[in-house]
């Protein structure tokens, strides 16, 4: 399926080197006021080539608007977005087509399908996240207007490398989303070093929304958690999801890890805003584990679709650490979960009111 969401539904198509790739989102509330410089920004942010610590494919990302929109308002009906791919440079995978690179989705690409276009990795490929972001575009656009909703994230590790101190400031001005801007130098002699020894390394993404409205989710196989765990695993080279203390609630006891409530308002956040797969009111916030990119100029024993062994090498222009750029992404299929779920919500409990009094979370 490359299609997600149940009200708002996105579907994305396309490959790394076709000559496009786009999407359709259908279910989209009328009445959003969208052209194409809205996209611009979130584009940029996610697109190779924007630092020396990116892929150096250098592609337009222009969108266009072929439908749903009339006089810069969406009109209800379904919404074409295309990008056409202008910078991509197929001669690289040649010597890789009929090959299997370790780590690599080529070799279940191969097995399912029995046929897979090799070039830039296809339908496999990175490429395909822009069209996640360009959806999400329309989705935190209205989750702002309607409810105030704003998402952001930030790079939480890269490598063994942490952040040393936190400010949303510092995010947006490095090329690595990185919220402290002390250590930017320290990541930028890290990443030059990686990527002269020719090897990748994983990162970490942790993304919030805040004034998320309590109540949205639904309680069993809908949960708001679930859907976020399982959008962020549908991005390319996702190893793991965290929802609020996610793993670290392992260590911890239930005295320390219940988000105690007082008329002043939450006094910790462990839960990650879902309680019980809803919304909490709380800051819904979530982190992503990205494995190490497996294209690497190192060679490596591989087989080839003949099943022999082989020395593999991989020529091209690829992310040392897809998690770098990874942002942008992250924020979108969170962007995208609570854009259908608010839409779910108002469906099934739009009459039913607030019954007590919010409190601020922290
Ligand atoms: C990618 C490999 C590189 C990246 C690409 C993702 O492409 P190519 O091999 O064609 O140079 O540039 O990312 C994008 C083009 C993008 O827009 O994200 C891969 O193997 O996933």
């Amino acid at each position: 399926m490359n299609t997600f969401g149940h009200l708002f539904r996105v579907s994305t198509f396309g490959e790394s080197h076709g000559s496009a790739i786009g999407c359709v989102v259908d279910g989209c509330p009328p009445g959003i006021a969208i052209s194409e410089s809205d996209f611009r920004c979130d584009l940029d942010r996610r697109a190779t080539g924007k630092s020396r610590h990116t892929s150096q494919r250098h592609e337009a990302d222009d969108i266009e608007i072929l439908s749903g929109v009339y006089e810069g308002t969406t009109t209800g009906t379904p919404i074409a977005l295309l990008i056409r791919n202008t910078d991509a440079r197929s001669k690289d995978y040649g010597r890789i087509a009929d090959q299997f690179r370790p780590g690599h989705a080529d070799y279940t690409y191969w097995h399912k399908y029995g046929i897979r276009d090799p070039r830039g990795g296809g339908r496999s490929s990175a490429r395909e996240t822009t069209m996640r972001v360009a959806a999400a575009v329309i989705a935190k656009k209205w989750l702002a207007e309607t409810f105030d909703i704003r998402v952001r994230g930030y790079l939480s590790q890269i490598g063994n490398v942490l952040p040393r101190s936190f400010d949303w400031a510092a995010v947006e001005a490095n090329p690595f989303f990185w919220p402290d801007a002390a250590q930017v130098g320290e990541l930028e002699s890290f990443m030059d070093t990686l990527r002269k020894s020719g090897d990748s390394v994983g990162a970490r993404v942790t993304v919030h929304a805040d004034n998320v409205p309590p109540g949205w989710g639904e309680p069993v196989y809908g949960k708001l958690d679930a859907e976020l765990a399982g959008a962020m695993m549908s991005i390319n080279a996702v190893k793991g999801v965290e929802i609020g203390d996610g793993f670290a609630s392992v260590a911890q006891n239930g005295s320390v890890h219940r988000d105690v409530m007082t008329r002043q308002g939450f006094q910790s956040n462990h839960a990650g805003g879902v309680l019980g797969g809803i919304s909490t009111g709380q800051p819904v916030v979530c982190s992503i584990a990205f494995k190490p990119t497996s294209s690497l100029r190192l060679p490596v024993r591989g087989l080839d679709v003949e099943g022999n062994e082989v020395d593999i090498v991989t020529t091209g222009r690829h992310d040392p650490c897809v998690g770098i750029r990874a942002t942008p992404i992250c924020e979108a299929m969170l962007a995208l979960v609570l854009m259908d779920q608010a839409l779910r919500h108002r469906a099934q409990c739009g009459d039913v009111g607030e019954m007590t009094p919010r409190i601020p979370g922290v």
